[in-house]
């Protein structure tokens, strides 16, 4: 890692939360940095044809739960922020990129609606197509 660069994992909650064990570690640099996107579940599998069109989309593919890192990250000593909105993001992301006085790596948690995700994932990937 660069120490005078931040480095920057962008994750959804399902991959998170399944490796946050990696949290646990007495050498986590204080210029990591996480933007976790956080859609309640693996937004994923409404965008893989035999999932999605399954009854078991939600409760077992898309796994869905109204978890949030906030509690890991305060066991870990990760510094935490959250943001509902593009606004909201614009001012967390004022501090974010600082490197904090206690050496401690942070944590960005975007809260995004589960039934609009996919669709502007989906959106994306067509213009990626198009362009
Ligand atoms: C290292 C690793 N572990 C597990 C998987 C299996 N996997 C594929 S998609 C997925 C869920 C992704 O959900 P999330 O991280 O919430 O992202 P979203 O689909 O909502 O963008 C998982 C666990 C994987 N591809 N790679």
């Amino acid at each position: 890692m660069t120490p005078e660069k931040c480095n920057v994992l962008i994750t959804g909650d399902i991959s998170f939360f399944y490796d946050s064990n990696a949290l646990w570690s007495n050498h986590l640099p204080s210029n990591l940095r996480i933007i976790l996107i956080n859609n309640s579940g693996g937004g994923i599998f409404k965008i893989i044809e035999g999932p999605a069109s399954t009854e078991q989309l939600e409760k077992y593919f898309e796994a869905k739960h109204s978890f949030s890192a906030e509690h890991l990250c305060k066991a870990f000593e990760v510094e935490y922020a959250s943001a509902q909105s593009p606004e909201e993001i614009e001012t967390q992301m004022e501090q974010f990129f600082h490197i904090s006085e206690t050496g401690r790596p942070k944590l960005l948690e975007i809260f995004t609606p589960s039934n609009e995700n996919h669709l502007v994932l989906q959106k994306f990937f067509h213009q990626l197509t198009i362009s």
